[in-house]
């Protein structure tokens, strides 16, 4: 068990005063990738000083699960960072804030509301179908000309999200949905830039540039936010909730603060600031992590052509072109499933999840942990661990596959996370990578442009894991030669 290792001491780099260990993180490798050269060294656990903070990085599986699961809500604190508090009113969001009881309660609501709209519900499945629609025809009127996916991927995707959260639909080119895509680069360009590991507070006295580009970007995103959720409670009913803004509110009325049934002050119930930091974040959130993980495996697909016809060919069998798919189309085209796992695996857009904290003293591998240490869970290296993964550098789905052909999930692979952190956004993300790439796949074909090299994969760390811009050309699959729609064909809603 975990305590064999607690005759040795935990490895730590050595440290300065004020800089911690930093002189020691030379090299300008992002820090999955140093981390995981340092774990070659110093063993699967070690620590550092990030500056004044000590800090556990967990680079296997063993350990992780240790963290993540078995003490999980001994792990499930978070620091405070200058950057997430300013972009989450100090910490009265989900992802960012703190443990406390209210935040149990504030997770618990976000996560039944989304539930709500989860993937039993059909509403769902028609906001993402009809957004996937009109992606697909923007696409197909490329004709053959090269281009890159991202900016029609990340408007898809931001238009999902505008109608989950606020029932907001927008027409290409709208005024609104750019000013929404606008404020949210402004933000991740500026918010953890090297990760989401925040180190100096003191930084924010100093003139920053990139601080004042953050405050300018979360003012425009506030303005827009308190707009939609003024019209909200306006015109909020008792009845069904037509969006996860409604669903908040009629959420927090209901169960008060911290779970216990009534609402006393200020400090232990939902506030209006928590609604709005809920809903700013699911957005973030929605938006970032798709776009990126649909951004990765496009790439992927460009490197294996053959993988594109596979499940191109499952979707012929299953599927075929007289339909959309839907939903329910799931459980009969695994090997899609394969590819979406190994895409996350490979690029995991969260390489070190967000930074935990124990909440109390606690132990990893047998080690003494104290309360307040940060904890770095580097999902990078346990999903490219060659203990457990073969030829970890290479694209392969069929390792999701066991021998008889079954999907199968080795418990080494956690791109959500796991625990009282998991992800709340999971099942909302299979759901729409899923609908999106069956979509994208029935009806075109993804190439590179005549003469060019394949996509970069090494990717850019920002908030999230980017891969660097490519550009594709789209051919159109028998049957959709005509747009996105086939003639002949049930409409989509
Ligand atoms: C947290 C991955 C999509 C909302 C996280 C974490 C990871 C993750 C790794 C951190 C876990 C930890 O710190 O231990 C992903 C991936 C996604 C995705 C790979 C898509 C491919 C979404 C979506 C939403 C969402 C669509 C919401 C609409 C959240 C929230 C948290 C979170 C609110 C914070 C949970 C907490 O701290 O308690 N996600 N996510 N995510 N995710 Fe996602
Ligand atoms: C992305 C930019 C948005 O404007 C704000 C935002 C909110 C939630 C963050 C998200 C950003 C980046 C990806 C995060 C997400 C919460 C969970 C998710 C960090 C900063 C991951 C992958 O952990």
């Amino acid at each position: 068990s975990s305590s064999s290792s607690s005759s040795s001491s935990l490895p730590c780099l050595p440290r300065l005063p004020v800089l911690g260990s930093l002189p020691w993180l030379g090299g300008g490798l992002p820090p999955h990738l140093l981390f995981t050269r340092l774990a070659h060294s110093l063993g699967p656990l070690f620590s550092l000083y990030l500056g004044p903070h000590f800090t556990v990085v967990v680079n296997d599986h063993r350990h992780a699960k240790e963290v993540l699961l078995q003490r999980g809500r001994e792990f499930a604190g978070r620091p405070s960072m200058v950057t997430t508090d300013l972009l989450t009113r100090g910490g009265r969001d989900i992802a960012f804030a703190d443990y406390s009881p209210l935040w149990k309660f504030h997770r618990r609501l976000v996560h039944s509301s989304f539930t709500l709209f989860g993937e039993g519900s059909s509403r769902l499945q028609d906001i993402v179908l009809s957004s996937v629609d009109s992606l697909c025809a923007e696409l197909l009127s490329s004709r053959g000309r090269s281009f890159d996916p991202s900016p029609a991927v990340t408007r898809a995707v931001t238009n999902v999200v505008c109608t989950l959260v606020f029932s907001a639909t927008y027409r290409h080119g709208d005024p609104e949905l750019q000013e929404v895509m606008r404020y949210n680069d402004g933000i991740v360009q500026t918010i953890a830039r090297g990760g989401l590991v925040d180190i100096y507070p003191w930084m924010r006295f100093f003139p920053n540039r990139s601080l004042s580009k953050l405050k300018e970007s979360i003012a425009v995103r506030d303005r827009l936010l308190t707009r939609k959720l003024e019209e909200h409670k306006a015109s909020l009913s008792d009845g069904d909730p037509r969006d996860l803004l409604d669903a908040l509110l009629q959420g927090r009325r209901g169960g008060g603060g911290g779970g216990r049934g009534r609402r006393s002050s200020e400090d232990d119930s939902i506030t209006d600031d928590h609604v709005l930091m809920t809903a700013a974040e699911a957005f973030g959130a929605g938006v970032e992590t798709t776009s990126t993980s649909l951004l990765w495996i496009l790439a992927y697909l460009l490197h294996h052509p053959e993988v594109q016809e596979r499940v191109q060919s499952e979707l012929d069998e299953c599927v075929g072109s007289g339909r959309a798919v839907c939903v329910s189309d799931r459980a009969r085209l695994p090997y899609l499933e394969c590819v979406i796992n190994e895409g996350m695996r490979i690029r995991p857009v969260s390489p070190v999840l967000i930074p935990h904290t124990a909440l109390t003293d606690s132990s990893i591998g047998g080690h003494s942990i104290s309360r307040g240490t940060r904890v770095l869970v580097n999902m990078w290296s346990i999903h490219h661990d060659p203990k457990h993964w073969d030829k970890p550098d290479l694209f392969n789905p069929d390792r999701f596959l066991d021998n008889q052909g079954q999907r199968a999930t080795p418990s080494c692979f956690l791109p959500f996370g796991a625990g009282p952190r998991v992800c709340v956004g999971e099942s909302l993300a299979r759901l729409e990578l899923f609908l999106f790439l069956a979509s994208l796949l029935q009806r075109m074909s993804f190439r590179l442009p005549h003469g060019a090299p394949p996509p970069d994969l090494q990717g850019r760390l920002g908030v999230v894991l980017q891969p660097l811009p490519y550009k594709v050309v789209v051919t159109p699959r028998p049957g959709w030669e005509g747009g996105a729609t086939q003639e002949g064909a049930e409409p989509l809603l």
